[in-house]
């Protein structure tokens, strides 16, 4: 096998975001731009590591969007050129991120390279993405993205086997001198994963039984495997999974699974015909919709029905959880589920590498995201699958409809009204100029009317890990008033274009009465925006999405 080294000038923008390295895809294809990442990467690696981590599996999967095989191909040769003597490829290159975290712990592999720009659009004109993960199959943490961004800035070569292609769309091995790439079959592992946590058996006889529901995996990295676990093993009608084979351009689709993208499924499950369950999951499989006839659960429900639930409803579980975390703009409603069972509550910045730490060290066994992430221990991602056969068993167990299970937690527990707005595309600097100038009143701002409350505490959420003791800061505004109401604001680290203001609105009710959550957030709505001066920095302040 011959090694080349080819010279190049440094990038200086290979700054990992929320979640991996994410660019427009013309961009990521510039010569060398994508090499540069790996070998920066690799480097990395190399500091954090030592012993016989190269004997170890490498994984490489990817969402299957445009250019992923050619990345892939890319990721190979650099791979092998710095000394990866197992490097194992997703057949047909088309692993969901939940799918390969799996991988990487199954395999016990030194880590992986997830190729994705999760619910951005795909194709030439969109998105592309790549993020590194560890050896425990979760994103790496922060002082490995620093260190890869700082191996980035100052690379000047990389190293590439020149060998062939690697046919990935077949299962098998191809040696190159000592160092074996193989092609494996990408729905083993995961499903063996699923398969040790849900009573498949029970989920079987329950379709049997008559269970309907519909899955929209977006012509992304779940349908195979959604087809896989729904339709052949637990036996749903075929049909039930739709848009199940993964395509460049994800058909068109923005694939993200809320209620404006996944506007197919939202109008089934609003309709005469709605099966009696939907849910729908983003480009690489780890995000989450959950539907019921005409009712939506939101993000924060969702996690708060299944810690609540887990231990009763689902096998892998029923030991009991260890914790719950959630990131700091998600509602606060797994909270009081875990006040009243005694568990530790985390709660972490925004990502989902902030878990990570936790789980390793058996803090917390079930986490969630308010971007439609919700996950356990099982792996170190969010699954967007396992959500939905945590519904499954929740359903099947309790025999209530998804309203009915999320109506009676609202009664137990009270409810906290969310919404989360997206104010899309800003231009940098207003947006910037905004955060600092509404940091820089924080001290200001207490004892201030922000609608009918008042404001009581404003900070900017700055978190210390517990297991490792780093310290995040500027990880997002928080307006709090009592224990009544909260706003959050913080500018999105996962786009590529322009800014992104995502404001967070939450105010709980102990009592449930079934208001409309427009009506319970409307004052605050309007409040925040004029706080914030929205309109005269942009010239509008409607939200591109609410969800
Ligand atoms: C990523 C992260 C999540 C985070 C989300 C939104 O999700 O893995 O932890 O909540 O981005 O981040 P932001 O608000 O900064 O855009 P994904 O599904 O895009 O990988």
């Amino acid at each position: 096998m011959e090694i080349e080294t080819i010279k190049f000038s440094p990038f200086k923008d290979q700054r990992p975001g929320t979640s991996g390295l994410r660019k427009k895809t013309k961009y990521f294809m510039q010569e060398h731009y994508l090499e540069s990442f790996i070998q920066a990467a690799i480097n990395a690696v190399r500091l954090f590591n030592q012993g016989d981590y190269l004997q170890a599996p490498l994984v490489i999967g990817g969402d299957g969007r445009y250019y992923n095989d050619q990345a892939i191909q890319k990721i190979i040769k650099v791979a092998l050129a710095n000394g990866y003597q197992h490097i194992m490829v997703a057949c047909t290159g088309v692993l969901s991120t939940p799918g390969t975290s799996a991988v990487i712990r199954t395999q016990k592999a030194s880590g992986g390279f997830l190729l994705t720009a999760s619910h951005n659009p795909g194709g030439m004109e969109h998105d592309f993405g790549i993020k590194y993960n560890i050896a425990n199959g979760g994103p790496a943490p922060e002082k490995v993205t620093e260190a890869i961004y700082a191996q980035s800035k100052e690379l000047t070569e990389y190293k590439v086997a020149t060998v062939a292609d690697v046919d990935i769309n077949k299962i098998g091995e191809t040696m190159f001198g000592s160092a074996r790439v193989e092609v494996f079959d990408a729905l083993v592992d995961y499903t063996k994963v699923l398969e040790s946590l849900f009573d498949f058996e029970m989920l079987a006889a329950f379709f049997k039984n008559g269970f309907t529901m519909r899955f929209d995996a977006m012509h992304a990295a779940t349908g195979p495997i959604a087809k896989h676990i729904i339709e052949r093993i637990l036996g749903a009608a075929p049909g039930t999974v739709v848009r199940a084979n993964p395509l460049p351009d994800f058909g068109g689709l923005h694939p993200d699974p809320n209620q404006v993208h996944a506007k197919e499924l939202m109008d089934l499950m609003w309709s005469g015909s709605a099966p009696m369950f939907g849910a729908a999951s983003d480009g690489d499989g780890d995000r989450n919709m959950i539907l019921g006839q005409k009712f939506f659960v939101s993000p924060g429900d969702s996690l708060a029905v299944i810690a609540d639930q887990a231990a009763s409803c689902i096998r892998g579980y029923s030991k009991g959880l260890s914790g719950v975390a959630r990131s700091m703009p998600t509602s606060r409603a797994v909270d009081l589920v875990a006040k009243a069972q005694g568990l530790s509550c985390y709660e972490t910045p925004t990502g989902w590498k902030y878990f990570g730490n936790l789980m390793d060290a058996g803090r917390c066994t079930v986490c969630g995201e308010e971007s439609f992430g919700t996950g356990s221990d099982h792996v170190r991602e969010k699954d967007g699958l396992w959500a939905v056969l945590c519904w499954l068993s929740i359903l099947a167990k309790t025999k209530l409809s998804v309203a009915e299970i999320v109506q009676r937690h609202w009664r137990k527990y009270g409810r906290y009204y969310y919404q989360r707005h997206d104010h899309e595309g800003l231009a940098l600097e207003p947006a910037n100029e905004v955060i600092a100038k509404l940091r820089a009143s924080l001290p200001s701002l207490v004892g201030q009317k922000l609608g009918a409350f008042t404001i009581s505490a404003a900070d900017d959420f700055s978190y210390t890990d517990p297991i490792d003791s780093s310290v995040s800061s500027k990880q997002g505004i928080r307006l709090i008033c009592g224990e009544d109401e909260r706003v959050v604001i913080r500018l999105s680290g996962t786009g590529t274009e322009g800014a992104t203001m995502r404001i967070y609105y939450e105010r709980f009710c102990a009592r449930y009465e079934g208001a409309k959550v427009e009506d319970m957030l409307g004052d605050t709505v309007r409040a925040t925006k004029e706080l914030l001066k929205m309109k005269e920095m942009f010239g509008h302040d409607e939200p591109d999405v609410i969800t």
